[in-house]
């Protein structure tokens, strides 16, 4: 190509990972697409805190939990583009092709670490914001962590049995699919028309693009049909579009929405009737809808113990 190719990951940190060498693995253009994904999330990671800071801290929830996936997207990311957080397994399928062709693939066990932590945040957005109740919710993030663990076991088996695993995740995304599409798309229309767009962009995003992780799953770990190059930009098109643009959707959907209106009521010092009443004579006057600059300021511990005696229902506006 008439450059010098700069990115030496992969010669730096090798191929050879417990005892075995992966010789259907990436190349330096996978790695260089994998470092470019990590580029993103974390400018996505940054934006969405940046964002948060522009709202009071009672208002951050979808901000926080969003910008967590994409800081986690990052690092994952990170090893992937790296050369590590993988382990060589044989692949059951040997091909022709030489793109696959070979006895140990590269499989990066960190994709599933990732998936682990931040799937189960990526429902939390989408159940709390269908206003679903928290059992609900706790019991589709325990079948979506049964979902990923099955699809991490699967992968490192190298048996035909790596199929069963596959299947038991596919039921529990079958599971998840009907909560998202039927349960919670029904309990969002009830909670007014501004709610249910928002849910219902992200949610059909999100169900559409969850259906095409098996398949890439398929054809990946699971069938060796595709080369881990070609891996890494199935999966990682697929992230970038369930994490990033579902996050900046999310947000942007949620610019209007009070979170009480979803069921939840989230408390700030700033705007605690008691803490205001208590501290008012020091005639700081912080109001809760603020920029939130100042806050760390104005929750001193000792407003945080909140004195039993002046609990009464004095209602004392929080901007005095
Ligand atoms: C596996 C294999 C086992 C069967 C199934 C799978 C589904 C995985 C999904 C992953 C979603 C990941 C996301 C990541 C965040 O960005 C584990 C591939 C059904 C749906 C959304």
């Amino acid at each position: 190509m008439g450059f010098e190719r700069r990115n030496s990951a992969i010669s730096y940190n090798g191929n050879t990972v417990n005892g075995a060498t992966a010789d259907i693995s990436i190349t330096p253009r996978g790695s260089d697409w994998y470092f470019a994904v990590c580029a993103v999330m974390t400018v996505a990671a940054f934006s969405f805190i940046g964002l948060s800071l522009r709202r009071p801290r009672r208002d951050r929830l979808f901000h926080y939990i969003t910008a967590a996936v994409v800081f986690v997207a990052a690092i994952a990311y990170f090893s992937m583009g790296s050369n590590l957080g993988f382990t060589p397994i044989a692949a059951e399928y040997s091909r022709s092709n030489p793109k696959v062709r070979g006895t140990f693939r590269e499989i990066f066990y960190v994709r599933y670490i990732d998936w682990f932590i931040t799937t189960p945040l990526l429902l939390t957005d989408l159940m709390l914001t269908a206003g679903m109740p928290w059992p609900t919710i706790f019991f589709v993030i325990m079948v979506d962590e049964i979902m990923i663990i099955t699809g991490l076991v699967g992968a490192l088996v190298q048996s035909v049995y790596k199929w069963g695993y596959f299947a038991f995740g596919c039921f529990a995304l079958i599971y998840i699919t009907y909560h998202l599409v039927w349960e919670s798309r029904r309990n969002a229309a009830r909670l007014g028309t501004d709610v249910n767009r928002a849910f219902l962009t992200c949610g059909s995003l999100t169900a559409f693009l969850w259906i095409l992780y098996p398949i890439a799953w398929g054809l990946c770990e699971g069938g060796n049909v595709i080369s881990p190059d070609s891996e890494a930009v199935f999966y990682g098109i697929l992230d970038l579009l369930a994490k990033p643009v579902f996050g900046a959707l999310l947000i942007w959907n949620h610019r209007n929405i009070d979170l009480a209106r979803l069921g939840l009521h989230i408390r700030d010092y700033d705007s605690d009737d008691m803490v205001v009443e208590k501290r008012h004579g020091v005639g700081n006057g912080h109001d809760g809808v603020s920029n939130g600059h100042g806050n760390a300021v104005s929750n001193g511990h000792s407003d945080g113990v909140v004195n039993e005696q002046s609990a009464g229902p004095t209602h004392i506006p929080a901007n005095v």
